[in-house]
């Protein structure tokens, strides 16, 4: 492979030096990466920290690196959504894989270890709320794996049995299902969690058969999503990032496991009295089973 200088519109580097939305230099993160939607978590993971060595905040991007019980970790959020994942994971990855000097691609790769506590509703009666779930496999209703090459790790079965079960309109995407690291999830698989597949959209209303105001597409969205079966799959839970998270990671020779705190269940129409303490529990799980041999 040619390894030409990048140039200085598609590696955007900050009159500080740090990475563009990022602003994050290399030598600012560790290996462990937690990735949060919402940038008030970051504190509420960091907290837990021994001690914080970088703490930036740009836009939704707010980094605090540190280390939890004598380990390297930085937690990261992304804000909303698979668009923000591909920025977020683009330039993570350049912070230890591209030479910021020569703006040329490292020869050594370096693999890093994404980790994302976020929350989901559950789409099947039998998951309660607040409890979590790891994603096992996540389906893609988002387009973002579709502008990349070398996607041959893309489930094309499961896609064909998705779109002709749930008579899928193609105008709305063309779905992908793409795989969690497996030796994260078997860390990540035993009590208090369970394991099951996460559907990512590109929203938290329409695309995800809420309705407040308006009508949908598909009226029968949700139920078609529930009663979906795969080789004994079924469809758990619903959120915004999990396909981008895994497809960036794949892509770009990283390993990440998702993690779901259910705050919602989408068939009772019921929603956690206590999301706050989930999410909390689901963190101090997360941290405690990293730094478990
Ligand atoms: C929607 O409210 C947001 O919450 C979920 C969705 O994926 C989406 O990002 O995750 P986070 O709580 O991690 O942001």
């Amino acid at each position: 492979m040619k390894n030409k200088p990048l140039t200085s519109s598609e590696f955007i580097l900050n009159e500080d030096g740090s990475i563009y939305h990022l602003h994050l230099k290399p030598g600012d993160i560790a290996h462990t990466i937690i990735t949060v939607g919402d940038p008030d978590r970051v504190e509420d993971v960091s907290k837990h920290f021994d001690s914080i060595e970088v703490a930036v905040h740009r836009r939704e991007f707010k980094t605090n690196t540190g280390t939890y019980k004598g380990k390297p970790i930085t937690v990261i959020s992304t804000g909303i959504g698979t668009d923000n994942i591909d920025i977020v994971f683009n330039e993570l990855d350049a912070l230890v894989n591209i030479d910021f000097k020569s703006r040329t691609i490292k020869q050594q790769h370096t693999t890093l270890e994404f980790v994302r506590i976020g929350t989901s509703g559950s789409i099947q009666p039998d998951i309660p709320l607040d409890s979590f779930v790891a994603s096992e496999m996540a389906i893609g209703f988002d387009n973002l794996l579709h502008f990349y090459k070398d996607v041959d790790f893309l489930d094309h079965n499961f896609s064909e049995a998705l779109r002709s079960q749930m008579q899928w309109n193609a105008h709305k995407s063309s779905p992908y299902v793409v795989t969690a690291d497996t030796s994260l999830l078997e860390r990540f698989s035993e009590k208090p969690f369970r394991t099951g597949i996460t559907a990512t959209n590109v929203g938290f209303y329409g695309p995800q058969g809420r309705t407040l105001r308006l009508q949908l597409e598909d009226s029968h969205l949700n139920e078609k999503l529930q009663s979906f079966q795969y080789k004994n799959h079924v469809i758990t839970n619903l959120e915004m990032e999990t396909s981008g998270i895994y497809g960036m990671a794949k892509l770009l020779g990283h390993n990440a496991i998702s993690l779901n705190a259910i705050l919602a269940n989408r068939v009772s129409g019921t929603f956690s009295s206590t999301p706050k303490q989930t999410i909390d529990n689901l963190i101090v799980t997360t941290l405690d089973l990293l730094t478990h041999d």
